[in-house]
């Protein structure tokens, strides 16, 4: 009796644990359904990046002799989720057992769990640590903190390692990597792919039935097979590596890509892996290509990073999105959707996303999240925009990014302190504020920049609990050598600039 191997949109590899000992007579579902992309509102350009992969991925395996069942999202017999599809599946091919790779978020696992046929969840082995590895390096610690992880992954892979000692001298060149803004990029961006035919179909579906999602749809140039992504990867390293570490903070208004690599929807869908990826890096470190800072940065965001959030997501199971221990519960303003907002820096971050369902991690996590964590916004309305926006967004690597590292809605499980910083911080590292209708440098009264209000307004709605964290003493001691009247001018004014945003008022 034939076996039903289940490959999700995300599953987009060969070396996937569910098709290792792939035999004949055993079917492969692949099913494009309304609940996975429907369950937020999804970028269209993700939808079509999955759709067109997918059909591409089920191509190559047909090609190789595999027998496919290949259910589209306008197929009149689709039934509208991964399990009504497996129970579709099971009836036609007279079978109940199923093989999956784990999916990479709970409630799909949940629902999986819930599926009445013998189906077995294999682990998921495209990444560097098991479950269980990370969850043996947690036992015990009060603190998760990411570089000590990182270093048992360099320790594991040997990567960026000269004997027992790391590459360079140091383990993390974190230091080196905060250049401000660089001028003129010397580099055209990633690699852009003109869509085929199969890709033209996704394109026409998704239009007619995710047109009004947030977001562009075209022009769509993202890779959507592996050999594409490969060619992305070798462009990213050959021009954008060797200044990737300088810049990698910096941000620029005319500039959505800089010196990133644009690899992660990629790495996430399965179209790479992570230790292809960084062995590319390494190469180009080894051969004289880009210097250290530049490799050890991008090498920590893939196995140290990457890795480290993921676990978090896996260990603290499926309650830890819904946290919220700062209690915030204002509403996510509508300029996250692109309506109109004085703020430059957020106008045009929302707009990059818009374009191209992505922005980086500064972007992310100092002008969106920062924005948001300051004004007390209710971090699951800020974990759904997050998933809904960005191409490489799956609840496994937004959880710990959002709730934990950018709203710190976790209380601190997973950084010492929050991340919120003023005006200034965004000034430093950007060029948004020479074209804001808003003054970076005025603290207080008109035309104050809104991030130097809400971060004194935020240290002060929280001070019982931030006040003693040494990390923070500093900014205490500056609030508080503030003269009492500029002090209650500036949350007086927090307090009006909140207000007239949820109101809807032009802010
Ligand atoms: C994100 C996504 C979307 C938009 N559509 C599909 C789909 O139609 N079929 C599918 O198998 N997977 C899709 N995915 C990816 C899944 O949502 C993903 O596998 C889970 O969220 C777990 O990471």
């Amino acid at each position: 009796m034939s076996r039903l191997i289940l490959v999700l949109g995300d599953q987009l590899t060969r070396n996937l644990s569910a098709l290792e000992d792939l035999g004949a007579g055993d079917v492969v579902l692949m099913a494009e359904v309304m609940e996975e992309a429907s369950y937020v509102p999804h970028h269209p350009k993700k939808i079509a990046f999955l759709f067109a992969a997918m059909r591409k991925f089920a191509a190559g395996l047909r090609e190789e002799g595999v027998e496919v069942r290949y259910v589209t999202l306008d197929d009149s017999e689709n039934s509208g989720s991964i399990t009504g599809e497996l129970l579709r599946a099971a009836e036609a091919y007279g079978t109940d057992e199923v093989i999956v790779t784990q999916p990479g978020e709970w409630r799909l696992i949940e629902a999986l769990d819930d599926c009445p046929l013998r189906l077995t969840q294999r682990p998921d082995t495209r990444f560097v640590a098991k479950r269980s590895e990370f969850e043996t390096w947690a036992e015990g610690r009060s603190e998760l903190r990411m570089e000590w992880f990182y270093r048992e992954m360099r320790k594991k892979t040997g990567l960026l390692m000269d004997g027992d000692d790391p590459a360079g001298g140091q383990w993390n060149f974190d230091h080196d990597n905060r250049k401000a803004n660089p001028g003129e990029i010397a580099y055209g961006g990633p690699m852009q792919f003109t869509p085929d035919e199969i890709t033209e179909d996704v394109l026409d579906l998704v239009e007619a039935r995710f047109g009004d999602n947030f977001g562009d749809l075209r022009p769509f140039w993202f890779a959507t097979d592996q050999g594409e992504a490969r060619r992305a990867l070798t462009r990213f390293v050959k021009e954008a590596l060797p200044l990737f570490g300088d810049y990698q903070d910096a941000m620029l208004d005319e500039e959505a890509f800089l010196y990133h690599g644009i690899i992660g929807l990629y790495l996430n869908a399965g179209l790479l892996e992570p230790l292809e990826v960084c062995r590319a890096a390494e190469e180009a470190y080894r051969s004289g290509d880009a210097p250290i800072n530049a490799v050890e940065g991008f090498i920590r965001q893939i196995i140290g990073w990457r890795e480290f959030i993921r676990g978090i997501y896996f260990l603290q199971g499926p309650d830890y999105a819904q946290r919220n221990e700062l209690g915030h519960g204002r509403s996510l303003p509508d300029f996250y959707w692109g309506a109109e907002t004085k703020m430059r820096c957020i106008s045009r971050t929302v707009a990059q996303t818009r374009e191209n369902a992505y922005a980086h991690h500064i972007q992310r996590l100092m002008v969106t999240g920062n924005f948001a964590l300051l004004a007390g916004i209710e971090p699951q309305q800020v974990q759904h925009w997050y998933m809904s926006v960005y191409a490489d967004a799956y609840e496994w690597v937004m959880s710990a990014n959002v709730i934990g590292m950018s709203q710190f809605a976790d209380g601190g499980l997973m950084a010492s302190k929050p991340y919120v910083s003023s005006g200034n911080y965004i000034a430093k590292m950007s060029d948004y504020c020479k074209g804001c209708a808003y003054d970076v440098k005025t603290k207080v009264g008109e035309g104050a920049c809104p991030f130097n209000l809400l971060y004194w307004a935020f240290l002060d709605r929280h001070r019982e609990r931030f006040e003693r964290n040494p990390r923070m003493a500093q900014m205490y001691a500056t609030f508080d050598r503030m003269d009492e009247e500029k002090r209650e001018a500036v949350l007086s004014e927090a307090e009006t600039f909140l207000n007239r945003m949820a109101q809807g008022a032009l802010v």
